[in-house]
């Protein structure tokens, strides 16, 4: 299994409900390590973009006020198959189908305020870490014999 990287979002109701320490718990606990992490306000354009892929969806629009209500918590997470292994802690989008013991079973409001958000492949990972982190503010963490 490989070493990746995932961008992983705590979302403005996981800031106001103040659990951005039981969420970081949650991936330090299962071999996520943050390597990059940044506090945002996200501006409407920001969110827009960040977005793209769901524009023409019905709650498009609803989202991005969610998403610009607050500020939210970005951060770069590193792990063995960092990005399967987030969607599992994270729970499935709509908390009420969300497996026991997940972030968003245990933590969302809904299926719109649903705590945190992750990359769904290595390809988007790589587009959605690039969109808001340079490389050189991603720390090189030393992998040899941590496993
Ligand atoms: P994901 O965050 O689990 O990958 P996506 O389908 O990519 O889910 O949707 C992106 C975000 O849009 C969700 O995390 C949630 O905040 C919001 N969202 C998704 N589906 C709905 C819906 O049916 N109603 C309202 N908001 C939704
Ligand atoms: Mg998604």
């Amino acid at each position: 299994m490989a070493i990746e990287r995932t961008l992983s979002i705590i979302k403005p109701d996981g800031l106001e409900k103040g659990i951005i320490g039981k969420i970081i718990d949650r991936f330090e606990s299962n071999g996520l390590k943050p390597v990059a992490m940044r506090m945002q306000q996200l501006s409407q354009k920001e969110a827009e973009g960040f977005y793209a892929v769901h524009k023409e969806r019905p709650f498009f629009k609803d989202l991005v006020a969610f998403m610009t209500s607050g500020p939210v918590l970005l951060m770069v997470l590193e792990g063995e198959n960092a990005i399967l292994k987030n969607r599992e802690i994270m729970g499935a989008t709509n908390p009420e189908k969300a497996a026991p013991g997940t972030i968003r079973k245990d933590f969302a409001t809904n299926v719109e305020k649903n705590t945190v958000h992750g990359s769904d492949s290595p390809e988007n990972a790589k587009i959605e870490i690039a969109y808001f982190f340079r490389e050189t503010e991603i720390v090189k963490y030393d992998w040899t014999g941590r496993k």
